[in-house]
């Protein structure tokens, strides 16, 4: 089971660099030659069947995840579980979804004619969750949504896909604070997600995160292309709950600010 997860992080991984341009220089610049581990992946959908996070969260569980935590963000309309496995050298999940019927009805239409394209059956393959948009929206709609929520804008462009992987600073050699690692990555150009701080998150609540402002790419839209925000890298130290047990939980007030990783600089 956990051969079958490390297959599908490694197609993951694949994917994610095709449109995380960034992501390959995040590792020559903190790896230095060593091999970067990640803390997690997260991954969004829409709270509709079969893509909502039930749904998913099945796909994980095949591959020998559980469940470990439930998460509400009122403002942007999304919930979130997270997800992590026995073998440690497996990355923590983070899958959210859009609480769509709190939007209005445009955006709900154009979000189920979205989900309607897909196969019901795919869905239950976990190659599912790196197989992009299954339809093809113009950019105007992409703007109609952002207007209203830029998750769900971004989920019409990029669909199912990893939205981040993150490097697990507590891993990752020659580094032992966030603030440091945010400094080689600021010297290296990095753009950082500053809302709510570069660093969201304290020893206090066990966890500090702070990741890259997303890629820009450009995407084809059914009318024209346009250049949008894509995916980022994140950053995660975890400090220990108890003698020689980290935190693996995630920080709601954090987690919101991540979320906005994907906003346009
Ligand atoms: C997920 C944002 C939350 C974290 O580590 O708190 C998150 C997203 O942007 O889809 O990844
Ligand atoms: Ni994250």
């Amino acid at each position: 089971m956990s051969e079958q997860a490390h297959a599908f992080f490694a197609q993951l991984w694949q994917d994610y660099i095709r449109r995380t341009p960034s992501a390959d220089k995040v590792h020559q610049v903190l790896g230095q030659g060593h091999v970067i581990i990640n803390d997690h992946v997260a991954f969004r959908t829409f709270n509709i069947a079969p893509v909502n996070l039930e749904a998913l969260s099945k796909l994980f569980e095949g591959m020998g995840y559980f469940a470990n935590g439930d998460y509400h963000f009122e403002q942007k309309k999304l919930r979130a579980k997270h997800f992590e496995h026995a073998d440690p050298t497996l990355p923590k999940v983070f899958v959210s979804e859009l609480l769509v019927e709190a939007f209005s009805l445009s955006l709900q239409s154009c979000v189920r004619e979205m989900v309607a394209t897909i196969d019901p059956e795919a869905v239950k393959h976990p190659s599912f969750l790196y197989s992009g948009t299954h339809w093809n929206v113009s950019f105007e709609q992409y703007q109609a949504l952002l207007a209203e929520s830029e998750y769900a804008a971004w989920m019409s462009a990029f669909g199912y896909c990893a939205n981040h992987f993150t490097v697990s600073v507590n891993e990752l050699p020659g580094y032992t604070t966030l603030e440091s690692v945010n400094a080689r990555l600021k010297e290296a150009g990095f753009t950082l997600n500053t809302s709510g701080g570069e660093i969201k998150g304290s020893p206090e609540v066990f966890l500090e995160q702070s990741s890259t402002m997303a890629d820009e790419i450009e995407v084809e839209f059914n009318d024209r292309a346009a250049r949008i925000p894509s995916c980022f890298y994140e950053f995660a130290k975890r400090y220990e709950i108890s003698e020689g047990r980290l935190y693996t939980g995630f920080v709601a007030a954090s987690a919101d600010k991540i979320f906005e990783s994907t906003n346009a600089r």
